[in-house]
């Protein structure tokens, strides 16, 4: 099983070495793929000197910030290219720690298509978050679940496994989720082509060094798309079963 871990970096010059130095370690097999959005604070140049002296790390460049999801799509793009069986999405700042990688990797083993890494269910954990952050994940994860109808316990989570052949599944082109909602957006769409999602418990730590890059924006943005998400696909089953009846 060839496997990349693509791990999208804005502004995130002192995790890098640390979240890559504890990946190698972990999973020696382990490609990585480091996106970066054009840092101001030179993560991508460090990137390249990273990349330079280790053959299984690679770089791409995106010229401007332009969102988790665009990143994660230009990364998987790369992956698929490449011919990996694997695309692990993973956070820069250590919250996801590579030591519980092989957990996502073993139910890919056992047959999951996408393997998420959950916060939210029995034995997953959040560490070291304030409790208005971790109001915002609860509610926004409650919200969905009820909006969209999904079964998902951690369905905002970030640290994943997704199979090549699930990805080829997802019509990637047809995503236009820039930012942080596109994780509900591919799991809904992978809960929707009847892939087999397995949620392994995982403890999420609170980065240590740097600054989230969530804000106001991006809860609004994402709340919104899931509310139109949801209403529509509510709609669409209305008027489904309305010419049922009518037949
Ligand atoms: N390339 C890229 N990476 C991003 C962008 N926004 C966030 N990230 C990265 O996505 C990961 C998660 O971001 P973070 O700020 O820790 O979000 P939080 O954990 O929800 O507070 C980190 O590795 C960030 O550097 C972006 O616009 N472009
Ligand atoms: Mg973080």
């Amino acid at each position: 099983m060839r496997v990349l871990t693509i791990i999208p970096t804005y502004n995130e010059k002192e995790n890098l070495p640390r979240v890559v130095e504890r990946l190698r370690a972990a999973v020696p097999d382990c490609d990585i793929l480091v996106v970066d959005d054009n840092s101001p604070d030179g993560t991508g140049k460090l990137a390249d000197d990273m990349a330079a002296s280790d053959s299984q790390i690679h770089v791409l460049h995106r010229t401007t910030k332009d969102g988790l999801g665009g990143a994660y799509l230009a990364g998987f793009d790369w992956g698929l290219a490449e011919g990996y069986d694997v695309l692990v999405e993973m956070d820069a700042d250590c919250s996801h720690q590579p030591e519980q990688l092989p957990l996502l990797l073993r139910a890919i083993e056992n047959g999951a298509d996408l393997a998420i890494g959950s916060r939210y269910v029995p034995g997953g954990k959040t560490k070291n978050w304030p409790a208005h952050r971790l109001l915002l994940s609860r509610g926004a994860n409650l919200y969905t679940r009820l909006i969209l109808g999904t079964t998902i316990k951690d369905i905002t989570a970030g640290y994943r496994a997704y199979t090549r052949e699930a990805l080829q599944r997802l019509n990637l082109d047809g995503i236009d989720s820039k930012g942080y909602v596109f994780q509900v957006d591919l799991a809904w769409r992978s809960e929707k082509a009847g892939l087999k999602i397995e949620e392994v418990p995982i403890t999420f730590i609170e980065r240590e060094i740097g600054s989230s890059k969530m804000d106001g924006n991006i809860i609004f943005d994402s709340m919104s798309k899931v509310t139109r998400w949801g209403l529509s696909s509510r709609f669409e089953g209305a008027k489904s079963k309305i010419s049922n009846l009518r037949k």
